[in-house]
């Protein structure tokens, strides 16, 4: 996947302005998110092997905030053959420009739908996956609730969804600690201060995280019949549930 190196916070601006999701984004996406999130190649490749056990014939697989594709590619590999149907979605028409010519770089036989929509507007059906990979936590809170219980009647009984998100932790001792560690991850990626602080501000009105209580409370409040984090790499998660 084509990769310019994400600088977009590298000098500094007087006014910050709201994180968005523009063509800035889109062009540095693939490695801005890679120097910021830890373990997401690994989390990426594991979608693939929960999609293998998971995806039935004629069935549907949602990647709800598709952003370039990164995950739909992961599953699409897997599911040659299965007549399963994949569903992209996301809002951002920069970021869905460059899915398509991410996909397009692949020969396969599974048909993906690229969708331009609010995930808060798009009906369900027939889903045996579902996929929210860091895209909950950029909804407004008061608007998860609902959009979980309608991606719960649109999937199949056994169905699974894998959301995986930044943590926010009541404790402030375990809080301060692995925003601690994450900033090192992201020094370590070769984030300047500057970039770091600038970013965060960015971020600040935009993506407000959960905690895993509030996560799991959520799921099982809604219907799922099985809750577990799978993964964890100091605040970031991720986690599935099964129908
Ligand atoms: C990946 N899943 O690489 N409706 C549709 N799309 C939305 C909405 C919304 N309401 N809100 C945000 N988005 C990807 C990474 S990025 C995560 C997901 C991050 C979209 C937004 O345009 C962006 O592309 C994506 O959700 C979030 O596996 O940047 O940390």
């Amino acid at each position: 996947m084509h990769s310019s190196q994400d600088t977009i916070y590298a000098q500094a601006t007087d006014v910050i302005a709201d994180f968005a999701f523009d063509s800035r984004v889109a062009g540095v996406f693939n490695d801005m998110i890679r120097r910021s999130v830890p373990g997401y190649s690994q989390i990426i490749n594991t979608l693939a092997d929960f999609a293998d056990r998971f995806v039935t014939p004629n069935s549907q697989v949602y990647d709800l905030g598709c952003s370039l594709g990164s995950a739909t590619l992961s599953v699409r590999r897997k599911i040659e053959g299965r007549q399963a149907k994949i569903i992209a979605v996301d809002n951002s028409q920069s970021m869905l420009d460059r899915c398509q010519e991410n996909l397009n770089a692949y020969r396969s036989d599974i048909e993906v739908e690229l969708l331009c929509a609010d995930i808060r507007h798009v009906n369900f059906s027939d889903a045996s996956m579902v996929i929210l990979n860091f895209t909950l936590q950029f909804l407004p809170p008061e608007d998860r609730d609902a959009l979980i219980a309608s991606i719960y009647q649109g999937m199949q009984p056994g169905a699974i969804l894998v959301i995986s998100e930044k943590l926010r932790f009541e404790d402030e001792v375990t809080q301060q600690l692995l925003d601690e560690l994450h900033l090192d991850f992201k020094r370590a990626n070769g984030y300047s201060e500057l970039e770091i602080s600038q970013k965060r501000s960015a971020l600040e009105n935009v993506m407000k995280p959960d905690t895993i209580e509030t996560h799991k409370q959520r799921l099982l409040t809604t219907g799922f019949s099985h809750f577990s984090p799978w993964f964890q790499c100091f605040n970031f998660t991720s986690m599935v549930a099964i129908k």
